[in-house]
């Protein structure tokens, strides 16, 4: 049994988050990770306040266990979705693409754990300053918007730069990347491109098909010239949004029209020409479909053979 200090600070029996994936991280995946012993987390991407209400009620209906809410920065809503998981009490808000510092007094007021995802030291200090409870580390081999650093040189970074806890993301798809993640200093994990392929997850087949066929080489980074540089899976979408990013001809505006509403394409139609399939480096890995439940257990099962004989490196 791995024990951390993450389980009891937000109530949960596995130390593993499951990441805020815009349309596809719903109330059914996120009660099924929550029941599982994780945390589950809804995310809101760029839907409506509405829409993340509805989602969150569902969930009450689905577990009695904690589970989070994601917030996406850039959402044209994040005002208005700040307000509704305030109202909702939820256990913990994880944020993503931006600084969350001007929420962090209302969501600490209604008793809400605050666990902002970070991609610099510097943004690290500057939220637990503002009042976070822990930081989720995540390395740019994590799939959709992605900053710099991978997350070997990241995480043990940010656990020396801050004295709250630190969770490790991007690149962690098992057992293995458990363990490894606590021997950088991390309590804890959040996957993402694992949780795609989970039985509990209503992501389209064909993007759960694309995962499990990904090989180590299979995803790009598009969009650094618009400032939001985005992992996806290599196919004829990213491969062309690639080349009209080195296009002067082509403008910021057009660009950013060209991608717009590809997700969705991706995560709900399953178009694999048009679709833009979000997925973090450690596709390769994942080659089958399985429970949430499944996919936890054996992770953690993993780690503890590892960790427990990990004396084997010390004399
Ligand atoms: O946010 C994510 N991953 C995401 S968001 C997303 S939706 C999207 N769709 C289209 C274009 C762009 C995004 C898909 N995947 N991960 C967490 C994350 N946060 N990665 C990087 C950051 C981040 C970046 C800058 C956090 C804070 C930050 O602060 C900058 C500042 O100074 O405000």
């Amino acid at each position: 049994m791995i024990k951390s200090p993450l389980s009891e600070l937000v109530g949960i029996r596995y130390p593993v988050f499951q990441g805020g994936m815009a349309w596809i991280a719903d109330a059914k995946l996120a009660a099924a990770v929550s029941n599982a012993g994780g945390l589950g987390i809804i995310a809101a991407g760029n839907a409506p306040a509405e829409y993340v209400r509805e989602q969150i009620k569902k969930a009450r209906l689905l577990t009695d266990k904690p589970f989070g809410v994601n917030i996406m920065l850039m959402s044209p809503f994040s005002e208005q979705i700040a307000q509704v998981v305030a109202e909702e009490r939820v256990s913990v808000v994880t944020t993503g693409a931006g600084n969350p510092s001007k929420y962090m007094n209302l969501w600490n007021t209604h008793s809400i754990k605050v666990i902002p995802v970070v991609p610099s030291t510097g943004i690290a200090k500057l939220v637990e300053r503002a009042g976070a409870a822990a930081v989720i580390a995540e390395g740019c081999e994590s799939g959709g918007h992605v900053g710099e650093l991978t997350t070997m040189a990241l995480v043990p970074q940010v656990a020396d730069a801050v004295k709250i806890p630190v969770i490790a993301a991007g690149g962690i798809a098992n057992g293995r990347g458990f363990a490894a993640a606590l021997m950088l200093g991390a309590v804890g994990v959040q996957l993402g491109t694992r949780f795609l392929v989970a039985r509990e997850c209503n992501v389209h087949q064909v993007y759960k098909d694309m995962v499990i066929k990904a090989k180590d080489i299979d995803t790009i980074v598009t969009g650094k010239r618009l400032g939001h540089p985005v992992r996806s899976l290599k196919n004829a979408f990213s491969r062309e949004f690639f080349s009209k990013e080195y296009n002067t001809g082509i403008t910021n505006e057009e660009l950013e029209a060209f991608g717009a509403g590809a997700l969705k394409l991706a995560a709900v139609d399953g178009d694999e020409k048009n679709g833009c399939f979000m997925s973090g480096q450690i596709a390769g890995l994942i080659n089958k479909q399985q429970t949430v439940k499944e996919i936890i257990e054996e992770m953690l099962l993993q780690a503890e053979s590892i960790l427990n004989g990990a004396v084997k490196w010390v004399n």
